[in-house]
């Protein structure tokens, strides 16, 4: 059996890192790690991230999110991603996958069709058809959705400091964003579980320990 690949989503200052960080914690402190591990099944715990998740991915991150010499063109911006995500799954989970890793990863393929196919309009076939050359088909096994009303999110985020390239779009931009991951998790319910964001820190993260117990559960069976 391959490790698996665990993927966090959603709108700007949904909580992503602050989740993934718990949820790392959590597999380590409940014993799940230690579980998968004393059966062979799992190797190592591992955190990572799109775009940036590699040496090329953190120049590319760098310029999608703070580039200010000239506009970046939407289908520019598009193939950033994709190359960002090309060099991520082939040099990063691709190999800790066979190595019988499990991954935590903040943002995958959903994000594109979210961002640049919602929000900027770019087309949808484009795009799958771009995700399945960036991937190779790698898809996650789980992706762990946090919703919440983009205002709330973007005030999160504002109230941290100054805001990205991404994050200065205007409210219309975030509200399709939002609407493209709501049709991703009613398309892909068993794949994609929903999470609501809006509440505090801890009774987010006790949805999300409820969500990876289960499903941990039905990958490899009850932790002993
Ligand atoms: N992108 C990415 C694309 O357009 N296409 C793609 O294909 C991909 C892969 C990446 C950007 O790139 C775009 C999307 C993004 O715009 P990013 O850093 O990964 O950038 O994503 P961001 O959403 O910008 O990350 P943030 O750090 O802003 O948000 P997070 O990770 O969701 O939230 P987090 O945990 O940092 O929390 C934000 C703030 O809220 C507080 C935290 O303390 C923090 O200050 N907070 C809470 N406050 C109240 N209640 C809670 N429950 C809270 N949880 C966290």
């Amino acid at each position: 059996m391959s490790g698996r690949l665990i993927v966090f989503e959603g709108v700007e200052g949904g909580g992503k890192t602050t989740q993934l960080e718990r949820s790392r914690q959590w597999l380590i402190d409940s014993g799940w790690l230690a579980f998968l591990q004393s059966n062979g099944w799992v190797q190592q715990l591992v955190v990572t991230r799109e775009p940036g998740g590699t040496n090329l991915g953190q120049g590319l991150r760098q310029l999608l999110l703070h580039a200010t010499q000239e506009p970046i063109q939407d289908r520019a911006e598009l193939l950033l991603y994709a190359a960002d995500r090309a060099q991520h799954v082939e040099g990063v989970l691709r190999p800790q996958l066979t190595q019988k890793n499990l991954i935590l990863c903040d943002r995958y393929t959903d994000s594109t069709i979210a961002y640049q196919g919602y929000g900027r309009g770019l087309d949808q076939v484009l795009i799958e058809q771009l995700n399945q050359i960036a991937t190779n088909g790698l898809q996650s096994d789980l992706t762990l959705w946090l919703d919440l009303d983009v205002k709330i999110g973007l005030a999160r985020t504002h109230q941290r400091g100054k805001a990205d390239r991404i994050e200065q779009a205007d409210l219309n931009f975030h509200e399709r964003v939002q609407q493209g991951f709501t049709a991703l998790a009613q398309a892909h319910p068993h794949r994609i579980a929903r999470i609501n964001a809006t509440q505090p820190e801890a009774a987010v993260f006790q949805e999300i320990q409820t969500t990876l117990s289960d499903r941990l559960t039905e990958w490899y069976g009850k932790k002993e």
